[in-house]
C-alpha cells in the first residue's frame, strides 16, 4: 500500500499534481537578525567570503566560505534551543528523529489582523475558531502563523524594533498553552525574526512559545514566507535542519507539498 501510495506521488510530482512551495527567505548579509539588549550575548549575522570563482585562486570551480549564528534567516528551533527543553538527549539538531521532519501543517490567516494591528496577539479563541471552520489540528501538524510579515522587504521594518522593544505579532502565553496542553503538535511557525511576539520579553513566562513548545520536546519554524500560498490545511512540510553537533537550530530550507 505504502508502495502504490509513494507511485501515486511520484507521478503527482511530475505532473504537476503536487506543487511544490519554498517557505525560505534569501539568506544574505543583509538578512535581519534578532536585537537582544546587552549585556545579552548577540548572534552573528550571515557572512559570505568567495575562495575561488573561476580564477587563479581556483580555475576551473566557484565556491565561499560562511558563517553566522544558528539562528539567522529561515531557521528551525530545537527543543535543546531553550533551557526547558535542554534534557530531551533527541532534542538536538543531530539527534532528531528524522520522521519529525517530514510532517503535515495547519495555517492560521492573522494577516488581517496583523495588518490593523501590528502588535497582534493570538489567542486560543483564535485557534479554535480555526478549528471550527477547518477541522480540528491533527496529531503531530505544524501549526503556522500567517502574518504577511515576510512581505516587509526592508530590514528595519521586519525587526520594527521600537523603544520599548519589537513591535510584531506571535502567540499569547495562553495560544501555546491551548498548543502544548490540548493538540499534540510537532511545532510552531511564523513569518517574523523568531517564533515569539515581539513583546513577549514581558510575557509570563517570557518568551512561552520557546519556553513551552520546546519545553514539550516541540520544534520551532522562524522567518517563513510565502505562507499565503498554503492551503488552511492538507500541505506537508518538509524542514530537516543541518545535522550539526549538538546543534541547537540551524537556518534550512523549507518546502511544503501542496495539492493542486
Ligand atoms: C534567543 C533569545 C530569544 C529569542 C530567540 C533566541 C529567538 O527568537 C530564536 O531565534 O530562537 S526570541
Ligand atoms: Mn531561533
Amino acid at each position: 500500500m505504502s508502495n502504490e501510495l509513494l507511485a501515486q506521488v511520484a507521478v503527482a510530482l511530475a505532473s504537476g499534481g503536487i506543487r511544490v512551495v519554498d517557505l525560505t527567505q534569501t539568506l544574505s548579509p543583509s538578512t535581519p537578525v534578532i536585537g537582544l539588549p546587552p549585556p545579552i550575548a548577540p548572534s552573528n549575522a550571515f557572512r559570505i567570503e568567495e575562495i575561488s570563482h573561476y580564477d587563479e585562486r581556483g580555475p576551473a570551480w566557484y565556491w565561499n566560505n560562511i558563517s553566522m549564528g544558528e539562528h539567522t534567516g529561515t531557521h528551525f528551533d530545537a527543543p535543546v534551543h531553550w533551557v526547558t527543553g535542554k534534557d530531551y538527549a533527541d532534542g538536538y539538531t543531530d539527534t532528531l528523529p528524522a520522521q519529525r521532519l517530514v510532517a503535515p501543517a495547519v495555517v492560521i490567516d492573522c494577516s488581517k489582523e496583523a495588518a490593523a494591528d501590528e502588535r497582534f496577539t493570538l489567542q486560543p479563541d483564535h485557534i479554535t475558531a480555526w478549528e471550527a471552520k477547518h477541522g480540528r489540528i491533527p496529531d503531530g501538524a505544524w501549526v503556522l502563523m500567517r502574518t504577511d510579515w515576510s512581505k516587509r522587504s526592508d530590514p528595519d521594518a521586519f525587526l520594527n524594533m521600537k523603544e520599548d522593544g519589537p513591535h510584531s505579532p506571535g502567540p499569547s502565553v495562553e495560544a501555546m498553552r491551548f498548543l502544548v496542553g490540548q493538540r499534540n503538535v510537532n511545532g510552531w511557525g511564523v513569518e517574523c525574526v523568531g517564533t515569539d511576539h515581539g513583546q513577549a520579553f514581558m510575557f509570563e513566562p517570557p518568551f512561552p512559545a520557546h519556553n513551552m513548545m520546546h519545553g514539550a520536546g516541540k520544534l520551532g519554524l522562524a522567518s517563513l514566507t510565502n505562507l499565503d500560498q498554503l492551503p488552511p490545511t492538507g500541505a506537508i512540510l518538509i524542514t530537516p535542519p543541518l545535522k550539526i553537533e549538538n546543534g541547537s537550530g540551524s537556518p534550512l530550507r523549507v518546502l511544503a507539498l501542496v495539492g493542486v
